[in-house]
């Protein structure tokens, strides 16, 4: 009796498939029943219903549902020796995504909300142009969702943000959000000489001041008397320190000119006098 006892203790049932929290696209599953020792019958049961005494089923699953399969081994005499059971969901819905996106100067931030009738597992980014921004978010545990992209880069074109959501089942829901972000603010011009008063005599005179941008200065011109345009180095900081020759005497116009990479244009125009 003792090793008969003991033998009873390796008796085992158990379900080979499908796998306990598995997610299937397919309308029909598979099941598989291991069974070893003295299990003599089965009983296997797909939702709760009675399938039969096999090791082998192929059943139609309930669709975009929990499923559960279950399995009772019973000895010669009737005795209930083992048992399984596996829960795992049949998932063919995509998951839903909305996208908005606000825009504060070169700050962008999008936002909205993903779900999915069972589970998001992936939730991820992708920009069109820009690789480096490529990431994943973590959605909130109310399905809301918000992504802050700082110093994105100006662009007289169209950009594209992608974002992708796939749930537990693999089945992916994609929306493409294009934008617009541009340069619309002219540089910044100063100027500090020449002056207006006083007079300078015939010679160099001196051209000073600063020219900024926003973005990206793309060139900084001055003109004098109308002639043509000359173009002006800046330091850092935008400074610029430099002359031009006038001999002639009399009241003279210089325009200086900055235009910024997406050119957008600020002019200031000295009148000074040589004498
Ligand atoms: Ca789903
Ligand atoms: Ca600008």
């Amino acid at each position: 009796m003792a090793i008969i006892s003991c033998y009873t203790l390796f008796n085992d049932v158990y379900i080979i498939s499908p796998v306990d929290g598995e997610y299937i696209t397919d309308s029909t599953v598979t099941i598989e029943i291991y069974t070893s020792g003295e299990i003599a019958n089965l009983e296997v049961f797909h939702n709760g219903v009675l399938l039969g005494g096999s090791t082998s089923y192929t059943v139609d699953v309930a669709r975009n549902a929990e499923n559960t399969v279950s399995v009772d081994g019973y000895d010669e005499i009737g005795n209930l020796v083992d048992y399984d059971s596996v829960t795992f969901y049949h998932d063919t819905l995509d998951p839903s995504l909305t996208v908005s996106m606000i825009d504060a100067g070169r700050t962008l931030t999008f936002s909205g909300a993903v779900s999915d009738n069972f589970e998001i597992e992936a939730f991820t980014y992708e920009h069109h142009t820009y690789a480096t921004i490529d990431g994943s978010i973590t959605p909130s545990p109310n399905n809301s969702w918000q992504l802050v992209l700082e110093d994105m880069p100006y662009s007289d074109v169209t950009q594209t943000m992608y974002f992708t959501a796939v749930d537990a089942a693999g089945n992916s829901t994609a929306v493409a959000y294009p934008y617009l972000l541009t340069d619309t603010t002219a540089p910044g011009l100063s100027i500090t000489k020449p002056v207006a008063d006083p007079a300078y005599s015939p010679g160099n005179i001196p051209l000073e001041g600063s020219a900024n941008d926003d973005y990206e200065l793309g060139v900084l011109w001055y003109s004098l008397d109308g002639g043509e345009l000359t173009e002006i180095a800046t330091g850092t900081l935008g400074t610029f320190n430099t002359s031009v020759t006038v001999l002639a005497i009399g009241t003279h116009e210089i325009d200086f000119i900055a235009v910024d990479s997406f050119f957008n244009v600020s002019q200031a125009t000295v009148t000074f006098t040589v004498e």
